[in-house]
């Protein structure tokens, strides 16, 4: 008999849909003490949260997400609306001594990260935030390795999340669909949206970052907003690199754009150490390219190496198919729920918490006062 967790889910946009689904498929390919319960889904408008319940197959829907927190049949909420609305939410779900879920980034900004992880600990209730992409096998993998000290020490971390999408200045800003573009909702642009992906991984591959050297731009100065319906300027960067020194003496170089047409989200990651590197691209998600200058000369080579092998030395593929047949990037969220759940049961708390979240927070807030002042920033 398995224990049910009943899940309330607030916002019904891209990110509920691909939250959903993993609560749906993760009983079906992991076996848990806990199985997810689709309780109930929230959102404003009455029309979308009744379809949306429907068609992902939660019991219920509500338009007020307080009415959701407050419904003593529900154990966890998931929150998946925009960036501005984590704080208010996820101090009122710990508050209500609830589990709490947070789509990433945690927060507009670290004060607000900082809020929100006192409420979690205050409350002592379990705390997570989807930064999924370090539970694609190849990157897991990636991790294993580096724990196993297979690269030495490490030198040099390079990190790209490339997209095209926003070129077009045409584009408005604010509302549903676009409040990636309002810098109001969102905190910031590509820094905390894409960034903040390739510097979670970081964090967990590569260990803490000191400090940062960055520059960021605004490509696209005005644009229609939805919500007052006039031309405002826009806040939010649309490219953001930077440089900087991670605590193990290595160093980084980390690019992320919305402009950089013909890549629609493209996040590759480089590491090179003292005896071998490894590299990952999400567009061959399957594939950790792995060299190894202690192989043998005569075939010493970058290795190709297809992340698909069961009996457990490829982290969760032995959970699916069979050897060789591939997953995607929908399963990244439904390992993060299957590791979340498996916590909840042993009573150990599931990465990347609300706390290690803020560390990135802390990163993405030093990356944009370096690109406002022009110089070295320390992550405090
Ligand atoms: O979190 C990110 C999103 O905001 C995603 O991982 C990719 O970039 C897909 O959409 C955006």
């Amino acid at each position: 008999m398995t224990k049910p967790l009943r899940i309330g889910l607030i916002g019904c946009g891209f990110m509920g849909r691909a939250h959903s689904n993993a609560y749906n498929r993760v009983s079906n390919f992991f076996d848990l003490e806990y199985t997810p319960v689709l309780q109930a889904a929230c959102a404003r408008n009455a029309e979308s949260a009744e379809a949306f319940a429907k068609t992902w197959g939660y019991a219920s829907f509500e338009t007020d997400w307080r009415t959701l927190v407050q419904r003593d049949d529900i154990d966890a909420i998931d929150i998946c609306v925009p960036n501005h609305l984590h704080r208010e939410m996820a101090i009122a779900v710990a508050e209500a001594g609830k589990i709490v879920l947070c789509e990433k980034p945690l927060a507009l900004n670290t004060a607000d990260g900082q809020a929100m992880c006192e409420a979690v600990e205050k409350a002592g209730v379990p705390n997570m935030v989807w930064y999924n992409y370090r539970r694609v096998p190849a990157v897991t993998l990636a991790h294993q390795l580096i724990q196993e000290g297979k690269l030495g020490r490490v030198f040099h971390y390079r990190a790209n999340f490339l997209q095209d999408w926003t070129i077009a200045d045409d584009l408005p800003q604010g509302g549903t669909a676009l409040w990636r573009l309002d810098a109001s909702s969102a905190g910031s642009g590509v820094t905390g949206d894409l960034l903040a992906h390739c510097i979670d991984t970081a964090l967990w591959l590569n260990g803490a970052i000191r400090n940062v050297s960055a520059m960021t731009e605004t490509f696209v100065k005005e644009r229609h907003h939805n919500l007052t319906g006039k031309m405002e300027p826009v806040k939010i960067d649309d490219a953001s690199a930077f440089l900087c020194h991670f605590e193990n003496g290595s160093l980084g170089l980390f690019e992320s754009t919305r402009y950089a047409r013909g890549h629609k989200a493209l996040y590759t990651f480089e590491i090179n150490g003292e005896h071998a590197s490894i590299k990952w691209d999400l567009h061959d998600l399957h594939r950790l390219e792995y060299f190894d200058h202690r192989d043998e000369s005569k075939l010493r080579g970058w290795r190709s190496i297809h992340v698909t092998d069961h009996g457990g030395e490829h982290p969760y593929m032995d959970r699916w198919w069979v050897p060789g047949l591939q997953i995607g990037y929908e399963h990244s969220f439904v390992h993060q729920v299957a590791d979340f759940l498996e916590g909840l049961a042993t009573g150990t708390p599931v990465g990347p918490t609300f706390r290690d979240a803020l560390q990135t927070q802390q990163v993405c807030d030093a990356v944009l006062a370096s690109a406002e002042c022009g110089s070295w920033k320390n992550v405090e």
